[in-house]
């Protein structure tokens, strides 16, 4: 088992909690997204969509994280409580990894992610966006009252979701005024799970450091993004 992930992409970090927490061994093959790795006709064979993290299983390669985290519960942990089998605890799961790709992570990789790495601007649209997301994220934590995300036992649907706070984190964004049920939940995942968290925490601090010395992408052609000229931010 291969994954092609990067050291601090939110995707590729819940993968590799997923993998931890199921215990799977696997080969890290670090992707430099600098030397744009994922974007050569190479990659593009084990993933059209070129982005980042892609499993290898022996030849069957999976893409976007959510279906990895499902893939590898399905197919090597049946039985494991992180991907309930119940239908209705498994739909809230479902629902919360849709939530997180949909409508948060979007507004945090607008946000947080994409200005640190290229040449966009943090907006008042843009905080307006993730505050509503952030609204939603808060409402189904404080309806359910529980302790993870989708119920009172951690999932896959926990990662994902711990992930995009951590970019908040990354940039100093406080949560607990406005969002204290997401607070609680992130802070007892940390301490619930410290051998998860040191995966993802490694990249928050990457990212915590980007945000101060942003790094330097001038060598990339990018198709979509604008690259920032060196120190103009
Ligand atoms: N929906 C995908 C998103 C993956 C994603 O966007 N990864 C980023 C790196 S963190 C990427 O590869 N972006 C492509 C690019 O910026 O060129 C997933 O969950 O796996």
């Amino acid at each position: 088992m291969k994954l092609y992930a990067v050291s601090d992409g939110p995707p590729s970090l819940a993968v590799r909690m997923a993998l931890e927490a199921l215990n799977i061994p696997y080969e890290h093959i670090s992707v430099d997204y600098g030397k744009a790795e994922h974007l050569t006709e190479e990659y593009g064979k084990m993933n059209p969509q070129k982005e980042i993290p892609v499993l290898d299983d022996d030849g069957f390669f999976l893409s976007e994280s959510n279906a990895i985290l499902q893939y590898l519960c399905e197919k090597y942990a049946p039985e494991s409580e992180l991907y309930p089998k119940d239908p209705k605890e498994r739909a809230v799961v479902n629902h919360r990894l849709c939530f997180n790709l949909a409508f948060l992570y979007p507004q945090i990789s607008a946000y947080v992610m994409a200005p640190i790495f290229f040449d966009y601007e943090r907006t008042e649209m843009g905080l307006k966006k993730l505050n509503m997301a952030l609204d939603a994220f808060e409402t189904y934590l404080k309806r359910t009252g529980t302790k993870y995300v989708a119920g009172n036992g951690l999932t896959i649907a926990d990662f994902p979701l711990v992930t995009s706070i951590m970019c908040l984190e990354a940039i100093a964004f406080k949560l607990d005024e406005k969002y204290p049920t997401v607070q609680k939940w992130y802070a007892g995942f940390k301490q619930a799970h410290a051998n998860l968290w040191a995966i993802t925490e490694k990249g928050m601090e990457e990212i915590r450091e980007f945000e101060k010395n942003p790094p330097d992408l001038s060598g990339m052609v990018h198709p979509i993004h604008p690259i920032r000229k060196v120190g103009t931010k």
